[in-house]
């Protein structure tokens, strides 16, 4: 067992994760979360204080004694009056507790009983104006739970912490024992920021709707309320547009790296799919953003029209649309940039960008429209070209009533940007340095700003880089972070002071940008993105505070963060188990039951290790780095045996499950426990039941 965990200094004299924070901490209670420590076990982690494990952190927060037990009779309640959106959020949160518990949780109106979880539209108090449109009020007592907002979406963000304080085996799609207990809480939240996104690349590399889906749900989880969709790129045009057949027979054909077809033969989304994805964000409260990027970036569409000489929405001759590097223009299928251009000034760069632009505003109802604008060299476009492609293209944007959004390249020499414009500024680059201008210059422009510099919030860059290793090995690049960018980078910076000039009256908020070039399944883009969306999450999410890489904001962060380890996993989600990061033992117990000669043979427990250990693990043996002991509950203790799979370069190890095998005397029911190590993480013990007859 080589690997090591870093305790962060401090820890021990945290005093709890209010601290700073407008709250008080009238307790603590007196049972941490379900089984996620074992209070008597002595290790370098037992010394933390207990954290509610929500990410991201809430506004505030009070924690009472006692506990609020979810049990099989509960019901969702939809106080009077609150309407059908409320109903609707009352179903999500039933769909999201059904799985792992296994209830029925019926969603009924009227009045709440013991037990119940009440959902509810009013006005709670503790929120002022402008924390309305997403702010709520979650209170748990012994005997109830009540989410409170003014809006739907405030009762969303509620219900994704409220799945927080319960157990993490919560977010299993199977059933798990429970017991479904959360502890009682007091808590006022509302976000800093209103735009907190994501963006995926899926033209570099195709994803499909559903792989899509999954990825809004799980970014949902962390209150992330835009979702992103760079839909186009110099290798891949990835949407059916009507009257261009060939941007998608020719245009979605090719990927990265794979020269295009035999191994990565790409992909498009029709129109329908498009619309049930953007269906789909909606539900999960997310305003979904098209971005088609021009006039670079779009060697795919050049590809495409350059030769279409016979359609009849071309009215002048489409090869004059080709203002990029090569002409005729050729695929090229390398991770290269700054060779494309449509050129402004032919009929048929309209004619297809309008047709664009039309179809898609159509088809998305939320009220952004990214133009992209990025990375188009001089040598291309002179910058009064730039600035008239980009004024004209804004026109028809807002022409169909959408805000035009772009990355801060817009806000160049010449642009004219329509009030309320939006720049996404991804250099990166603080203070007054160079590159810190295109933000300047949007605010000069009137224009609102998307924090996205890239050292913090590019999810596509690798996390570590040393000079003879880099993780991960095989995708990521890292031109934004030359020594690489972990959970640190994308927790440890202020979107509201990042650049001189540029504060939180001009910043709308964050986004965490996965660009595909290097990561061609989910499951390497899941890679990338957990576990730092979760930090991007809380800095666009919970209030300002002294985020550095020794504040207390950062350990209190780490600590809640290793508490969302068990949770991804049992989600299924993969993440990269950062060494940053104190992950946990986490593990839950099974019921057994004995044959007819009281024997059992099977699982005991299920234990949640990210990170744990890196070495070949087949066997419940202390020399492997996890050391288990099963206690039978008849007095007799044995070793148990663990299996599970390991950790790769590109995902995070399994669950591991531990199991063993026993013959009971004399017909009873045992209570069991099992006590399992691993590393310098806090050794957890969990009960299980066997039953013999
Ligand atoms: C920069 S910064 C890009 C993308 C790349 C990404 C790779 C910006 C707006 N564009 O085209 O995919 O870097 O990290």
């Amino acid at each position: 067992m080589n690997r090591k965990l870093h305790l962060p200094a401090g820890l021990a004299g945290r005093g709890g994760w209010l601290a700073g924070s407008m709250a008080v901490v009238i307790g603590i209670p007196a049972i941490a979360f379900a089984l996620a420590s074992s209070p008597a076990a002595a290790g370098p982690t037992a010394s933390a204080a207990p954290v509610l494990d929500v990410v991201p952190k809430p506004a505030s927060a009070t924690v009472g004694s006692g506990q609020f037990t979810l049990d099989q009779e509960a019901r969702i309640v939809v106080a009077p009056g609150s309407g059908s959106a409320a109903g609707q959020v009352a179903g999500d949160l039933a769909a999201y507790l059904r799985p792992a518990t296994g209830y029925a949780l019926p969603v009924v109106a009227g009045a709440a009983q013991p037990g119940d979880i009440v959902l509810e539209i009013g006005d709670p108090a503790a929120l002022t104006p402008a924390e309305q449109a997403e702010g709520y009020q979650l209170t748990t007592t012994a005997s109830s739970a009540t989410i409170e907002a003014p809006t739907a979406h405030g009762l969303y963000d509620g219900i994704q912490t409220f799945r927080q304080l319960l157990p993490p085996w919560i977010s299993s799609a199977k059933v798990a024992p429970g017991p479904w207990t959360t502890p009682v809480v007091t808590i006022t939240d509302y976000p800093r920021y209103t735009y907190r996104g994501v963006m995926l690349d899926i033209a570099r590399h195709y994803e499909s709707p559903a792989a899509v889906e999954e990825l809004i749900s799980q970014a949902a989880a962390y209150k992330i309320n835009v979702f992103h969709l760079h839909l186009s790129d110099d290798q891949g045009f990835r949407l059916a547009i009507k009257g261009f057949p060939r941007l998608t027979s020719i245009g979605s054909t090719g990927s990265v790296g794979t020269d295009g077809r035999a191994e990565d033969p790409g992909g498009f989304w029709t129109q329908a799919q498009y619309q049930a994805v953007v269906a789909d964000a909606a539900a999960h409260f997310m305003t979904l953003v098209p971005e088609v990027d021009s006039p670079g970036h779009n060697n795919a569409i050049i590809m495409s029209e350059y030769g279409d000489t016979s359609n009849p929405e071309l009215p002048a001759n489409p090869q004059g649309i080709d203002c990029g590097q090569n002409n005729p223009p050729q695929w090229d299928y390398t991770e290269d940039v700054g060779y494309s251009a449509l050129c402004p000034s032919s009929p048929d760069t309209w004619a297809i960008m309008t047709a664009i632009i039309d179809q898609l505003t159509a088809l998305t109802p939320g009220p952004y429209y990214d133009l992209g604008g990025d990375e188009v060299p001089s040598s291309l476009l002179s910058a009064s070209q730039y600035a008239q492609f980009i004024n004209q293209e804004a026109g028809i944007v807002s022409g169909q009533g959408k805000t035009v959004m772009g990355w801060a390249d817009i806000a160049g020499a010449g642009t004219t940007p329509p009030a309320g414009s939006v720049a996404e500024y991804w250099q990166p680059a603080a203070g007054t340095a160079s590159g810190t201008e295109s933000a300047r210059q949007a605010v000069a422009k009137g224009m609102k700003v998307v924090m996205a510099p890239a050292d913090h919030t590019y999810l596509d860059q690798k996390y570590s880089v040393t000079a003879t290793t880099s993780v991960p090995a095989s995708l990521g690049m890292n031109w934004a972070c030359p020594s690489g960018c972990d959970v640190s980078s994308a927790y440890n910076w202020d979107p509201g002071s990042l650049v001189t000039g540029v504060t939180d009256s001009n910043v709308i908020g964050v986004e965490g940008d996965m660009w595909s070039e290097t990561a061609p399944n989910m499951s390497d883009v899941d890679y990338m993105v957990f576990p730092r969306l979760l930090a991007l999450a809380e800095v666009a999410w919970s209030p300002a505070a002294k985020r550095t890489a020794t504040s207390a904001a950062y350990q209190d962060f780490l600590q809640r963060l290793a508490g969302q380890g068990a949770r991804l996993q049992a989600a299924g989600v993969n993440f990269y188990p950062s060494t940053e990061v104190p992950w946990q033992l986490t593990a839950e117990g099974a019921s057994l039951r004995a044959n007819s000669q009281g024997q059992v043979d099977g699982t005991v427990a299920t234990l949640s290790a990210p990170g744990f250990p890196t070495s070949d693990l087949t066997m419940c043996d202390s020399s492997l780095g996890i050391g288990c002991t099963i206690s039978w509950g008849d007095g007799t203790t044995s070793t148990g045996d663990v299996t599970g799979r390991n950790a790769t370069d590109t995902t995070v190890n399994s669950l591991y499950t531990i199991s063993g095998q026993h013959a009971y005397a004399k017909p009873g029911t045992y209570h069991g426990q099992v006590t399992l190590s691993a590393g310098n993480a806090a050794p957890v013990t969990v009960s299980f039941t066997a039953t013999s007859r």
